[in-house]
């Protein structure tokens, strides 16, 4: 690691070579995460000309400071005032108040903890009737199986999108999420696999083609009583395609993945699936799906010690916050015990999480129906990464399921 002195200020900053981007670091990021939070509470990484905070308390506090540290400059790499968006930019995602604020409302309506209460059983049962197949199946992987069927099924029911097509919306959130990152050869690829299905999303934002009632129609009767403009409804409904399946896919196969990894962990669960709750939310804390979030400088400003300017890029890692012994006890250990809660991995502040209430239920679901059938959970061959600018994902877990 090499300090500069910047003559503006006593500190010296930590600035590193470390790509965050790079396959060995989306490999296995925790050890590069020992490496940035050590260096500093904020850092400068030479290699794309950005700021970084890998510690709980920066994170936090960027993650909830929206005045200085916005949106609507674009939340990955790419500054939106001085670059031009991959797609139009997301209205909520992408924005700040008071435009966020308007998006944001009519979500966490179509979200909220009461209406997830209502569809539970709807998701319980499609939970449970897999689980079944899966365990007379007993060999599966738990990735093609599992993690990426339950949330391609339940989630775009309640959307109210057509059966056909579903698992295009997984080539979409690939392509989504890897465009947070740098123009690399991942999210090229993820690019081109994308272009085929661009017209099918697009379609499917479209009123006629969403079941009356369902979240996707919501987001129109929403502009019905004129909360938003009609020609904003479909750029809302992308908002659900573009983040509600491949974040739940990749939480579910973390989540699994740590418990198949830890057995002791996983004899706890099987003895009490009632504790499938708790086990997904300390999964969320050890290895979360969406592993970084990227803000934008609004104004000169000072933080943590550093000099910042206007229109800087600041990478916020939250699987590092969530990892930080200056905030966990032994956070290395996936210990389902714990309280995960405080943990970074659906994001703080307005733009937390809005799906986060049914991503737990989906979490929950999964884990309690596994837990009730399965004693034991084998791992039979290789774990596979499938490498995303963002996501924390596998492309396989095969194993074998031991019933009770
Ligand atoms: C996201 C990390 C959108 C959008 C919203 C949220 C995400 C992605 C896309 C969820 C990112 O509005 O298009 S976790």
């Amino acid at each position: 690691m090499q300090f500069a002195q910047d003559n503006t200020q006593e500190n010296a900053i930590p600035r590193l070579d470390i790509d965050p981007f790079s396959e060995e670091f989306l490999t296995d990021p925790y050890p590069y995460h020992v490496e940035l939070r050590d260096a500093g509470p904020v850092v400068w990484l030479e290699k794309y000309g950005i700021w970084a905070v890998a510690r709980h308390e920066q994170v936090h506090a960027v993650m909830t400071d929206w005045q200085n540290f916005i949106s609507s400059a674009g939340v990955g790499l790419a500054n939106f005032r001085t670059e031009k968006p991959f797609r139009p930019p997301s209205l909520i995602l992408e924005a700040d108040p008071p435009q966020h604020t308007r998006s944001r409302a009519i979500l966490s309506r179509i979200l909220s903890p009461k209406v997830v209460m209502q569809i539970k059983a709807d998701f319980q049962k499609e939970a449970e009737t897999l689980m079944d197949k899966l365990v007379e199946q007993g060999e599966v992987d738990i990735i093609k199986d599992l993690a990426e069927v339950y949330p391609l099924k339940v989630f775009p029911d309640a959307l109210g999108l057509t059966e056909e097509g579903r698992e295009n919306l997984l080539l979409y959130g690939n392509m989504v999420f890897n465009a947070f990152g740098p123009r690399n050869k991942i999210f090229q690829d993820a690019v081109e696999r994308y272009e085929p299905v661009r017209d099918w999303i697009m379609t499917q934002c479209q009123r006629e083609n969403l079941r009356p009632n369902g979240f996707g129609d919501q987001i129109y009767q929403a502009a019905e009583g004129g909360e938003i403009t009609m020609e904003e409804a479909p750029m809302l409904v992308r908002s659900f395609l573009s983040a509600g399946v491949d974040t739940t896919v990749n939480g579910i196969g973390n989540a699994i993945h740590a418990l198949a990894e830890y057995p002791g962990e996983y004899d706890k669960l099987a003895a009490d699936p009632s504790r499938a709750r708790a086990a997904f939310e300390e999964s969320l804390r050890y290895d979360g799906a969406v592993q970084t979030f990227f803000r934008t400088v609004n104004t000169d400003l000072e933080f943590a010690g550093v000099q910042m300017r206007e229109n800087q890029k600041v990478l916020t890692f939250l699987a590092s916050a969530n990892r930080d012994p200056r905030h966990w006890e032994n956070p290395e250990v996936f210990d389902i015990d714990r309280k995960a809660t405080g943990h970074m991995a659906f994001g703080t502040g307005i733009h937390g999480c809005v799906g986060q209430a049914i991503a737990r239920m989906e979490g929950e679901l999964v884990l309690s129906a596994l837990a009730k059938r399965v004693k034991r959970i084998e791992i039979t061959g290789e774990p596979q990464r499938r490498l995303n600018n963002t996501l924390r994902s596998l492309g396989s877990l095969p194993v074998r399921l031991i019933p009770h």
